[in-house]
């Protein structure tokens, strides 16, 4: 099978993929990563000189999410300084709750990155992460609520709770 015919594998979500015209010519140019135009999803931003983010509407479990990430090359994203986050909540600035790639799967309340490294700089909203505050499940995946100015939560990063774990998400790479 070539190329061609794997691109156009039905089962390949378009929604993930830039339009065919950009797509060719990545192919042929295979430029470095540095000089990737931010392109995929409902809109994307660059840091100057940095990190595309990139919002997709979802909603989509974190597991599912993250694969659409990586097949963009990058993960859920990591937001690492205050400039970062600001970019990431105009992003999302119409957009309630999107995943970014912080979490705390491994071990409880010590939340890190996709890469692994730990999460320093933080924009909790007050009271979170709370683990859902005794609620009876976990939280340990985190979001950015953008109607709220781009504070974080932790949230499940899956139902259940019906209604919980399914969200917009915003990668980078
Ligand atoms: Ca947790
Ligand atoms: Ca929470």
């Amino acid at each position: 099978m070539g190329c061609g015919a794997e691109l156009n594998d039905p089962g390949v979500n378009p929604s993930i993929l830039p339009d065919a015209a950009v797509r060719d010519a990545a192919i042929d140019a295979s430029p470095p990563v540095d000089a990737r135009p931010c392109m995929g999803g409902i809109a994307a931003k660059q840091e100057p000189g940095g990190a595309c983010f990139v919002l997709f509407p979802g909603p989509k479990v974190r597991a599912e999410a993250e694969l659409d990430c990586v097949a963009l090359g990058g993960h859920l994203a990591t937001v690492k300084t205050a400039a970062s986050n600001a970019i990431v909540a105009l992003l999302v600035i119409a957009t309630p709750t999107a995943f970014l790639g912080g979490n705390d799967l491994t071990t409880e309340n010590a939340f890190v990155w996709p890469d692994g490294t730990a999460v320093s700089y933080t924009n909790w909203r007050a009271g979170e992460p709370n683990n859902s505050n005794g609620g009876g499940f976990e939280e340990d995946c985190m979001v950015i609520q953008g109607l709220l100015g781009g504070v974080w939560d932790d949230r499940p990063c899956a139902p259940p709770p019906v209604g919980t774990g399914s969200y917009a998400y915003v990668c980078s790479y």
